[in-house]
């Protein structure tokens, strides 16, 4: 039996999922293809409007029930969700790579932080604490608590097609919220079989309809969710251009967005660095899922004293990377997603040379009937414009300094603002891009690259990165809605800030 056919995923497939099971949908027919090998894993029959409404009732009445469910029991049927990927891990993980095209090891890595995300959810629906305060009226007592908010909208990216829904999701879920998943359409077999996986714990524990998935066009589908006022909060996770819109039409409904965005994620490498892990620090970041993670390294500054050997040091690894199709053993970069991917990274370089960077190694595309490129090295200057947008392939720019705030300067000067990094072995300069002086990104790190956060901590980024936080720390937060209380128990009524109302 193949994957596939494991994770139940032969025949057309439905594109809308509610309520224990697959509706019957006719939208156009969306095909799946191995970016890879070319060839057609499997097809979905999309939903459109007319299935999205029957959901959002689905969704509204499942609500309903489960808000009342204690939060530590949700817990309880997560840690099943969490059993369930681990049981699965390893189908779910090949699909991840046929679908996405990561390497096998990533295609895993990224499972296991859904199950990550469902242990640390676990733990989050015994600890949803609010705070208590004192109040300055005597006899009184205040405090906050966290109710569950209603309908959340997810909408995710391609490249991790199982373990940001789960950020979203696993969260969600121990708040007590329902939840409609619109994933990427160039990875629906992923969310299918990730949805059937939890729904049938969902469903098992009698709570159908918790979990739903559309499948459907963003004109249609997507545009009719991010304007429902009957979900309070859309999490978006994808480019800058979809977020600004996303951001924009449920500010206009005073929704709350939580957006987690484009990155051009610098590494600064000092003169006291630890070569021997700095090195594949950045080469990980660059050239890991084929330099297509929002936390991939786009730029990177080396002090001017070490900037040669660094240099010729990344030469000559990047000459040794295996390309090839990802679920092979001893491969480290497979395919991009797909031609227009392709077509990007071709226009990415035309654009470096017209601006006057240096392709060092890399800098095209190969054969056959897969999305490959050469991971590319580009000797830049900061006068180069393209080095402050996103391309979303392995093409990572080199620029050298000698003055550690002019590096953090120039690392801060783009709009957007996930994830940096500092190899150093000097306190000060550490501690420096770690002030508030330093970096600017929500995420920044000391002596490991920008890829590959773990869980526990609140994952995102400033500015046009969208400012949202997903995943650990209080992240919880934005999935819930905050109330004050006020409790008098004394026989008066005092008034706050000694206002009288005598009557
Ligand atoms: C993304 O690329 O959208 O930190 C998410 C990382 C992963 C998540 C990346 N844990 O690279």
């Amino acid at each position: 039996m193949s994957v596939l056919s494991r994770l139940g995923l032969d025949g057309e497939l439905s594109g809308a999922w509610s309520n224990g099971g697959a509706m019957s949908t006719n939208g156009e027919l969306l095909e799946s293809y191995n970016p890879a090998t070319g060839e057609l894993l499997g097809t979905v029959r999309m939903a459109g409007v007319e299935e999205y409404e029957s959901i959002v009732a689905n969704a509204q009445a499942a609500f309903k029930k489960w808000r009342m469910v204690p939060a530590p029991k949700r817990g309880e049927i997560i840690r099943q969700a969490g059993e369930a990927l681990r049981r699965h891990k390893d189908d779910l993980g090949a699909l991840v790579t046929m679908e996405m095209g990561k390497i096998l090891s990533e295609g895993l890595g990224e499972v296991q932080e859904s199950i990550d995300m469902a242990d640390l959810a676990v733990g989050m629906s015994r600890q949803l604490c609010g705070q208590t305060m004192h109040s300055e009226r005597p006899g009184h007592r205040m405090y906050e608590q966290w109710h569950p908010l209603g309908i959340v909208g997810i909408i995710t990216a391609f490249n991790f097609p199982n373990a940001v829904w789960a950020w979203n999701a696993m969260v969600a879920a121990i708040a007590g919220d329902t939840m409609i998943w619109k994933p990427s359409l160039k990875t629906p077999l992923t969310a299918i079989a990730t949805h059937k996986i939890i729904d049938e714990v969902f469903t098992a524990n009698g709570h159908p309809g918790v979990m739903n998935l559309i499948i459907g066009a963003d004109a249609t589908v997507g545009e009719t969710m991010i304007h429902d006022r009957r979900l309070p909060l859309i999490s978006a996770t994808g480019s800058t251009r979809m977020g600004r819109h996303v951001g924009t039409v449920v500010a206009q409904r005073l929704g709350r967005s939580l957006l987690e965005l484009g990155g051009n994620n610098a590494i600064i490498v000092e003169k006291d660095a630890d070569l021997g892990i700095a090195v594949p620090g950045i080469v990980f970041g660059a050239c890991g899922t084929s330099g297509q993670r929002c936390t991939s390294t786009r730029r990177i500054y080396l002090h001017e004293d070490i900037a040669d050997s660094v240099i010729d040091k990344l030469v000559s690894v990047y000459k040794t990377i295996t390309i090839g199709n990802p679920l092979d053993g001893g491969i480290l970069m497979g395919p991009l997603i797909d031609e227009d991917a392709v077509k990007m990274y071709e226009s990415a370089l035309e654009t470096i040379q017209a601006q006057g960077g240096e392709i060092l190694v890399g800098g095209e595309r190969l054969d056959g009937p897969g999305h490959f490129v050469k991971p590319t090295l580009v000797r830049a200057h900061d006068g180069m414009d393209i080095v402050k947008h996103e391309t979303f392939a392995p093409i990572l720019y080199v620029f050298t300094y000698s003055d550690l705030e002019d590096a953090i300067a120039r690392q801060n000067d783009v709009d957007q603002g996930l994830s940096s990094a500092i190899f150093t072995n000097s306190f000060r300069a550490s501690e420096t891009f770690l002030s508030h002086m330093g970096s600017d990104c929500g995420i920044a790190n000391v002596n490991i690259g920008t890829s590959g956060a773990e869980i526990g901590g609140a994952f995102g980024g400033e500015k046009e990165t969208g400012g949202g936080r997903e995943a650990g720390s209080d992240a919880w937060k934005a999935y819930m809605r905050r109330q004050t209380n006020t409790l008098n128990w004394s026989t008066d009524l005092p008034l706050a800030q000694g206002v009288r109302f005598d009557v």
